[in-house]
């Protein structure tokens, strides 16, 4: 960026009041973080870096801090009842509590999105240790999350300011994931425009795309999507609310069981879906499962692609194409006793939009599960 000439900057970027690198770390307050640490390092092959708690001197709560390419999750659960972290926990069940995004000036990120008519949620803090200063803010997004923002350029320490390396013997290798690709967020009913007016007036997103209810004909699921992208595109975050359909949508669902909107699934990337999957598969990780006759439709949907379409079927990725390229996705089933937050696995070749081609096949094999759940 420095050496680059003034003119070559483009225009997004010298308007764009909150220049974002990317997403910092996302933190789920879960009721028990250090079984949850070990699932993320046994199922998803996550790396473990900090740990926070009793042992560095705090007293409500311990954090475990675990990372795969640049996905960094932290898993907190408090020591205590009654402690704000308890009251999420008891109302959404474990779930994603901060999106931090990584920014070059968090007090500006802070007034900025202030100014605009973002709700307070952290003062800017420098938080300092023998490994320097994080500057780190924060607002309130849908329903009880929030966004932090996170200035680490003056920071050389493993995570955040009094967390400690943690480096067990246990360590399991990791199955590819790289980066968070995008991660979306349900809201209630009539309530997507609000949040994507947040995204654009409050946070200077641009709307990527829009999916409406024609767009999703399955029998059931009706729900509506728009995908707010920053100026960079590193950041992309789908807004879904639920829409009137013949039984119950499966954002409705999502909703009835958070108590409220909250974030639906957390799309990562891999470079290599095959690989990543089979791994998963073998750690136990479950998958949504499409009808075999998915692929039978697929060469003449898709055309000519790298991958032998017997292994996508065998391990259940769904592929879907557009202007660009195509894209390889699978999805995990919820990974938690409410039918709430679920993974995607997500790998771009040249595509840049969410797997349309997929909606119904996908929002199918969803109406099942909701069915075995009796929530249909
Ligand atoms: O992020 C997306 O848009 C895709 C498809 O409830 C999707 O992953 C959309 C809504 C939904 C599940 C998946
Ligand atoms: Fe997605």
């Amino acid at each position: 960026m420095l050496h680059q000439s003034k003119n070559t900057i483009d225009k997004a970027e010298n308007t764009d009041f909150l220049p974002i690198n990317g997403t910092d770390y996302l933190e789920l307050y879960v009721g028990n973080c250090k079984q949850a640490a070990h699932y993320y390092q046994s199922a998803f092959g996550f790396q473990p870096l900090a740990y926070a708690g009793l042992e560095t001197g705090l007293k409500d709560r311990e954090s475990y801090v675990l990372q795969q390419g640049k996905i960094r999750l932290v898993l907190t659960s408090p020591l205590h009842g009654g402690t704000e972290i308890g009251k999420h926990i008891d109302k959404h069940g474990d779930g994603v509590k901060v999106v931090a995004l990584w920014v070059d000036d968090a007090r500006d990120a802070y007034y900025e999105t202030i100014s605009r008519g973002a709700k307070p949620y952290m003062e800017p803090v420098d938080e300092k240790d023998e490994h320097g200063t994080v500057v780190r803010s924060g607002i309130h997004t849908y329903g009880d999350t929030v966004h932090i923002f996170v200035e680490r350029s003056q920071y050389n320490g493993v995570f955040l300011p009094n967390f400690r390396a943690w480096a067990p013997a246990y360590h399991p290798s990791p199955v590819g994931l790289k980066f968070v690709d995008h991660m979306v967020g349900n809201v209630g009913w009539n309530e997507m425009n609000e949040w994507v007016n947040f995204y654009a007036n409050v946070m200077g997103f641009n709307q990527l795309v829009s999916f409406d209810d024609k767009d999703i004909s399955t029998d059931y699921t009706a729900l509506m999507s728009k995908v707010m992208s920053n100026g960079n595109g590193r950041i992309k975050f789908p807004i879904n609310e639920p829409a009137e359909g013949k039984k119950k949508s499966q954002v409705e669902e999502y909703l009835d069981f958070y108590d409220g909107a909250g974030v639906q699934h957390l799309a990562v990337a891999t470079d290599d879906i095959i690989t990543t999957v089979t791994h998963l598969r073998e750690r136990g990780v479950e998958f949504l499962r499409v009808p075999d006759s998915y692929y039978q439709e697929l060469r003449g949907r898709i055309g000519d692609i790298d991958e032998e379409i017997e292994q996508l079927q065998s391990l259940g990725i769904l592929v879907d194409r557009d202007d660009e390229g195509y894209l390889l996705q699978i999805f995990t089933k919820p990974i938690e006793p409410r039918p709430t937050m679920f993974f995607e696995i997500i790998q771009r070749k040249g595509a840049k939009s969410f797997g349309k081609g997929n909606f119904k096949a996908l929002f199918e094999a969803i109406e099942r599960e909701q069915v075995l759940r009796g929530t249909l």
